[in-house]
């Protein structure tokens, strides 16, 4: 079938079992062929093509609210209303967005990124749909990997309390982005393992009621072990017990057997959860067979081999330089542990666990709880290395400031994807985290300019013993730079002049350093002299260097590839008017608004962080300070 036509899933409604299944092939050859271009979340989306096929076909969207939690798997659903033609934009700058989005299609009722906001969001739509006396379905589609999220299972207690009508759907693969972990994941394996053998036992109960004479009461003593064996062979008790009428396991790649339940889900008055088994990767022999976390988001790949297209010899990842510098500490130190809330591989922590299986803590979905367990850590004289993104450190923000910062205690972050992410697009832009961390006392904030120093940072923060310490690194490869052998403490606060000038000062951090350096060279040949300084310690700030500056009323441009408000530019601000202060201070940074996909330099592009752009501020701010003098 041609899925460019597709303009409304409605065209599915009279079609044949038969024809689902070929529309699932097209589905899947259209998915394989596209993100072999462009990159994007493959192995999700292979699994769920009869699933979101089936949900298509039983509910009416959009009148029937479908929520798909993370959204990294809604491609099927974009093409059933009618995307198709902008795949080959997907989570390329202007293009289609790679998550759900509420101006692209009137069938995205909820946009997401980040997981387990599903059932809450469900469950604010159901209390709403009641208040107003309309009657439609609302049906959260949610991941085994979401379902570990804490907020996720807060929404089941209210949903399964308050009685209302939701239809979740689980779609367990047994995977989050690795293999899922956790008790919650140990007990849908028995829930996948005892519905096979809870049927075994409907079909045998099914057969002595057709045996004459003795068939009645057999039944009836079957029935009666089943009633006291269900605690521990019913599959879905503990979502009876939270309330829910549990239909599965399903099999999701079975037209037959979705239908049966969803439709029996659909006339389910209350709480149901449908309990769907999916393969991440299906029907792509490389994502089915090779490491199937490698498959969750992929960038460009050769079709016939699953070969990855990538630069060669590119500089190693910073994730990398960093979980490596820490398996040295670790070997030096027994008291280096590491937790990840579920991004081992994002991480790169694979070798670190390899190396040292007790002491790596992957904890789920679960933002909240890596931090405090984090803190817990420390207050017993371990030194946790917390590898976090910067954006799913937002979910741990009270547990920051509550229970580590609060307590003073040694827990190192490390906020990984710091600065614009690209193609993940606003969900997941780590723009955030300097305004909301250097508001937090004792709390001290830092940025590498390059790999090297990148490793001496995290040698200073895992041997410092005064509290809560945060190490910001971008995504992406590093500079490439030489690697001293030796690790070194640099002190808490200092900075680094790069570039000695006297016409006027950049002071800048991490990613933005070349820019600056690189404009500073083309404004010498102007005949202006511009200073650089690498101001690595976002806070504590290197005050001394700072009064030095202000001292001398140089111009001042701050430069970060952070939000502006309350950033630290602002902080540059704030010494200023404290200190009375007459220098002139421009700043560059992330603007006061969400910034969608693109590449990094397309949204640099965009928000006017650019080399052009120093120069510019740099020429308006040097005649500013002749006025002021
Ligand atoms: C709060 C938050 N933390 C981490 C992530 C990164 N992440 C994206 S998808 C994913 C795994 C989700 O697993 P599951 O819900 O089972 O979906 P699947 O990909 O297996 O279909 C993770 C951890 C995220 N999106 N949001």
């Amino acid at each position: 079938m041609d899925l460019y036509k597709i303009k409304e899933p409605s065209f599915m409604k009279e079609m044949s079992i038969g024809q689902l299944e070929a529309l699932s092939l097209d589905m899947r050859k259209f998915l394989i062929e596209n993100l072999s271009g462009t990159g994007g979340h493959l192995g999700a989306n292979l699994g769920v093509v009869e699933l979101t096929l089936a949900l298509h076909k039983v509910f009416e969207s959009p009148k029937d609210r479908l929520l798909f939690d993370v959204g990294h798997q809604s491609y099927i659903h974009k093409i059933l209303t009618g995307r198709a033609g902008q795949f080959d934009t997907l989570r390329q700058y202007k293009g289609l967005c790679g998550f759900p989005k509420r101006n692209e299609s009137e069938h995205d009722i909820w946009e997401t990124g980040h997981s387990s906001t599903s059932l809450s969001a469900a469950m604010g739509m159901a209390i709403a749909r009641d208040l107003k006396n309309e009657s439609h379905s609302i049906v959260p589609i949610i991941g085994d990997g979401a379902l570990t999220g804490g907020m996720a299972l807060e929404a089941l207690n209210h949903i399964g309390d308050e009685k209302k009508n939701v239809t979740v759907i689980l779609n367990d693969n047994e995977m989050s982005i690795a293999r899922n972990v956790g008790a919650l994941h140990g007990a849908l394996g028995r829930m996948r393992s005892a519905g096979k053998y809870n049927r075994a036992k409907d079909d045998l109960e099914w057969i002595l009621k057709r045996i004459p004479a003795v068939g009645g009461r057999l039944a009836q003593a079957a029935e009666r072990l089943k009633d006291s064996m269900k605690y521990f062979v019913l599959p879905g008790m503990f979502f009876e017990e939270l309330g829910f009428t549990y239909y599965g396991p399903v099999d999701g790649h079975d037209y037959h057997d979705l239908f049966e339940n969803l439709n029996y889900a659909k006339k389910t008055s209350g709480p149901v959860i449908v309990h769907v088994i999916t393969q991440k990767g299906k029907g792509y022999h490389p994502a089915e067979t090779d490491n199937k976390d490698k498959w969750h988001g992929v960038g460009p790949y050769k079709i016939e081999s699953g070969e990855k297209i990538k630069p060669a010899d590119a500089p190693p990842a910073w994730s990398e330089v960093i979980s490596e510098t820490l398996r040295k500490e670790a070997r030096i130190d027994k008291r280096v542990v590491a937790v990840t809330p579920a991004m081992v591989l994002g991480s790169k922590l694979e070798k670190f666990g390899e190396e040292f299986p007790d002491r790596l803590f992957d904890v789920g979905i679960a933002e909240q709880h890596a931090t405090t367990l984090s803190a817990g850590l420390a207050t017993q004289g371990m030194k946790p290395f917390l590898a976090i993104y910067s954006t799913f450190l937002q979910r741990g923000y009270d547990q920051v400031i509550h229970d580590v910062a609060r307590q003073n205690l040694n827990v190192v972050f490390g906020v990984d994807r710091a600065g614009l992410v690209g193609a993940d697009g606003e969900t997941h832009q780590g723009v955030f985290d300097v305004a909301f961390l250097r508001s937090v006392p004792n709390m001290v904030v830092a940025m590498p300019k390059d790999e090297d120093e990148g490793q001496h940072l995290v040698h200073t923060a895992v041997t410092y013993n005064d509290g809560p310490i945060a190490i910001r690194y971008p995504r992406g490869n590093g500079l490439g730079v030489k690697m001293s052998d030796d690790l070194k403490t640099i002190p808490i606060g200092s900075w680094d002049l790069l570039k000695d000038g006297t016409d006027a000062v950049i002071l800048t951090f991490g990613t933005t350093i070349p820019m600056a350096m690189a404009a500073s060279e083309r404004l010498s040949k102007e005949g202006l002299s511009v200073r650089v300084v690498n101001a690595r310690f976002i806070k504590p700030m290197d005050e001394a260097m700072l009064h030095d500056i202000m001292k001398d009323k140089l111009p001042i441009l701050t430069v970060e590839e952070a939000v502006l408000q309350g950033g630290f530019g602002s902080s540059v601000l704030e010494f200023k008017e404290e200190h009375n202060y007459l220098s002139w201070v421009n700043r560059l940074g992330v603007p006061d608004r969400f910034i969608e996909h693109g590449s990094v330099p397309e949204l640099w592009d965009e928000i006017g962080l650019t080399e052009d752009n120093v120069i510019k501020n740099i020429k308006e701010i040097i005649p500013e300070k002749q006025q002021r003098a």
